[in-house]
């Protein structure tokens, strides 16, 4: 099997374990998490230098992840658990009282792997530039990621750490940005259009690459290439097209499924359509 198709396999586990996480409390974000299942696989599986035995929050000598759109969280908290950073049982605590997995997530807590609380919307690549600089003042050649939503595009402090970035020559962060088109109240388009998102990104000085984020061998390619253009004195993003609720078939297509849970029988046919590739926690 090729590496692609291992991670793909990867994938419906991590959607087994979303939309179970979110059935289970009966609350939490289905939609974005499913459609970055393919984004947090190929990321923390294939192109992170990262050591999840070994985590601490300074992070030194290892590559940072910055979760902005801190609502999907049970795609990250899928993703941290089987990759190593805490025990895939413990997914079964989601939103519930005292868990370390918080509906957004929060550092109060300690869980290995989250290095910013987030959920209001707009600081988390703030967040990231300031990790970034401070990987050049320590000298450590480590890259630092983040993703955010499109709807989050709309709040202005992104613009200004966007400007800032630029302006500072901050070349060693790769930002992504979820670009599918929907948010909680409807689509982008209809809420607030956030317009052309290329000639935006390129005006403010950064290099935009895209990619196909429910597409296994194009987000391996399209990493590889960002961290191959890293170190150039500009920053990059990556506009990465995905389909909110992506792999279970009802949940697609629309805005409805951002933050409603599955009832037991949707569920049910959630879990059908994606095979148990690893164990269910
Ligand atoms: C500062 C702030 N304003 C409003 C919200 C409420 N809110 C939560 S998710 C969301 C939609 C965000 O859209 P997007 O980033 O596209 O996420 P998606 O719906 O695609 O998962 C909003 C407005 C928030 N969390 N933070
Ligand atoms: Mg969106």
């Amino acid at each position: 099997m090729s590496d692609s198709a291992i991670l793909q396999r990867i994938t419906t586990q991590v959607r087994r374990d979303i939309v179970r996480m979110v059935h289970a409390v009966q609350s939490g974000h289905p939609g974005g998490s499913l459609g970055c299942a393919e984004f947090f696989t190929v990321l923390y599986n294939d192109i992170m230098t990262h050591n999840p035995k070994n985590w601490d929050m300074n992070g030194i000598d290892q590559d940072l992840f910055f979760l902005s759109n801190g609502h999907i969280s049970p795609v990250f908290y899928s993703t941290l658990a089987r990759t190593g950073y805490f025990p895939v049982k413990e997914l079964a605590t989601f939103r519930k009282l005292n868990t370390r997995l918080q509906g957004h997530p929060t550092t109060h807590e300690g869980l290995p792997g989250v290095r910013i609380s987030s959920g209001s919307l707009g600081q988390g690549l703030s967040a990231a530039i300031g990790a970034s600089l401070a990987k050049k003042l320590n000298n450590d050649s480590k890259l630092v990621y983040v993703l955010m939503g499109d709807g989050e595009l709309q709040e202005g402090q992104v613009w200004e750490a966007c400007m800032f970035a630029a302006a500072k020559k901050v070349d060693n962060i790769i930002a992504t940005i979820d670009v599918n088109g929907q948010q909680i109240d409807g689509s982008t388009k209809d809420v607030l259009d956030i317009g052309p998102l290329k000639p935006k990104w390129e005006a403010f000085g950064w290099i935009v690459l895209e990619m196909n984020g429910n597409d296994v061998a194009d987000l391996q390619a399209t990493f590889r290439k960002a961290k191959s253009l890293t170190g150039q004195g500009k920053p990059i993003v990556i506009l990465m097209k995905s389909e909110m609720g992506n792999g279970v078939d009802f949940m697609m297509h629309s805005h409805k499924w951002h933050g409603i849970p599955p009832n037991d029988e949707q569920l049910k046919n959630a879990l059908a359509q994606n095979e148990e590739s690893l164990s269910d926690y």
